[in-house]
């Protein structure tokens, strides 16, 4: 029974992006020209159709509105979605685009859209505090230029944790076609969990989700579907690059690869001057990484998740679960050789300090605080475009916060995390340094990214002024 009901739901998924007419071929290239670079496809997720043939535009439809899904066969869920589709669909754009997003709301309540890790301008960036919502039956046009290639994501920045939970999160690509390596195949894997009640409902929000830990789902889910269904299958010999991103509410995870070899190639703010390998990753909420995943031997590789929790003697426990499981064909086929692109990071030394404590009140109705504040208003900090700052973020509370800075990238000041940032988890009662390149101008959201936490207090903004000699924003990274 449950099958068939997946079917039903694969079926529909496959009927609605077929019904997608090929794009429009574009003009036909010079003689002798090179081939041209062509964007690659990325399996695990539907992308948008790109409507404008200039290539340097890219020109998409969204609308978010209520769908109705099944978790658990033969139960239905409501749920919101972007286009119809969980997760949303992904939107794909290189390195310097110009993205025009027409967006439609069609949920009876308000939204905004905020593009977890594109350094755009503060106006285009969702915060509700720079763009009015977006009522519902409402449209704006999102509009704005991607100056870092990379994994990303977008989802509401209003009502967050309901929207959020709900369904309302769709992964982005940013390609550079001068630097990315060429894989077999690329893959977004997008994790998430969900609390559904016995009839296959998701929760109703219960009153002590913010004050606590967060919502934590009893169910995990790949690419918007339960884990169990997450198969593919490929030759042995194949190397890909997986591009993972954590959209939970208050859920880190934990993941691993097992029956193949990985190692770590990118994290939020793209490719890593020399990628590492290791066992487990910790994946906070709103983080990225992209792995590379090469098939070196038949049977079934697996990207595994390692889930903490109690017994019913309170003892902690960790499962292990497969996330994502691939059936490798036994071939002679020899893995591709990738060779890694010169990547280097800004070479900057702080020329400010500051520091951001996050910690939890007895009063008000807003327990969470961020420097003895809940949900500032005032900027933490005014700074200047073009600051390199260290910034300590001090955890006064004994559960982990995973800080998430807009508009900015920062790099952790510890060896064993590199790779640029917009998202770094403060252990409990922890300490964390971070270099934080202040580049991009205007009133940016500094918050927690359990998304309970955020909408209960910890939640506050950095004002950067603007620098009428600073350069454009580009890439990061050369
Ligand atoms: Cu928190």
């Amino acid at each position: 029974m449950r099958t068939s009901a997946v079917l039903i739901i694969a079926v529909a998924l496959v009927a609605c992006g077929s019904s997608t007419p090929d794009a429009p071929a574009a003009a036909p290239p010079a003689a002798a020209s090179p081939p041209p670079w062509s964007m690659p496809y990325v399996q695990g997720v539907e992308a948008l159709e790109d409507e404008n043939p200039d290539p340097k535009i890219v020109e998409v439809t969204l609308a978010a509105g209520r769908t109705s899904t099944s978790y658990i066969a033969g139960k239905k869920a409501q749920v919101f979605a972007y286009n119809g589709l969980l997760p949303g669909p992904l939107l794909k754009a290189k390195v310097g685009d110009r993205v025009i997003v027409h967006f439609k709301n069609n949920l009876s309540e308000e939204t905004t859209i905020h593009w977890h890790g594109l350094r755009i301008s503060d106006q285009m960036d969702g915060s509700p505090r720079m763009q009015n919502p977006v009522k519902p039956g409402g449209e704006f046009t999102y509009e704005f230029t991607v100056p870092d290639a990379g994994s990303f994501w977008y989802h509401p920045h209003i009502n967050t944790a309901e929207q959020v939970e709900k369904g309302l999160y769709a992964p982005i690509v940013v390609f550079d076609p001068a630097k990315d390596p060429t894989y077999d195949a690329e893959r977004f894997l997008v994790l998430d969990d969900i609390r559904l009640e016995d009839d296959g409902t998701i929760s109703p929000e219960s009153s002590m989700d913010g004050m606590m830990s967060g919502r934590f789902g009893n169910l995990l889910l790949t690419n918007g579907r339960p884990i169990k269904e997450a198969v593919a299958s490929v030759e042995q010999g194949t190397v890909e690059r997986w591009r993972i991103v954590n959209s939970a509410n208050a859920r880190t995870m934990v993941i691993g690869v097992e029956g193949a070899t990985f190692r770590v190639i990118a994290t939020d703010g793209g490719l890593l001057p020399e990628p590492y390998t290791t066992n487990k990753l910790t994946v906070a909420i709103g983080q990225r990484y992209d792995l590379e995943v090469t098939y070196d031997q038949p049977g079934s590789a697996k990207l595994v998740s390692y889930v903490e929790s109690q017994d019913s003697g309170g003892n902690a426990t960790t499962a292990k679960l497969s996330a994502f499981t691939v059936d490798v064909a036994e071939s002679a086929r020899v893995a591709r050789e990738i060779v890694w692109p010169s990547v280097t990071f800004p070479d900057r030394v702080a020329d400010g300090k500051a520091t951001i404590t996050l910690d939890a009140t007895q009063t008000g109705d807003m327990p969470w605080t961020i420097n003895g504040k809940a949900d500032s208003m005032d900027p933490l900090f005014t700074w200047t475009q073009g600051a390199t700052l260290d910034i300590t973020i001090v955890n006064k509370v004994a559960m982990e916060h995973p800080f998430h800075l807009h508009g900015q990238f920062f790099e952790i000041l510890d060896a064993k995390q590199p790779g640029l940032k917009d998202v770094v988890l403060i252990p409990p009662n922890g300490t964390v340094k971070i270099r934080a390149f202040i580049d991009n101008p205007g009133h940016w959201m500094a918050h927690c990214h359990i998304l309970e936490h955020a909408e209960m207090g910890m939640m506050a903004e950095i004002l950067v002024t603007p620098d009428a000699n600073a350069p454009p924003m580009t890439a990061m990274s050369h």
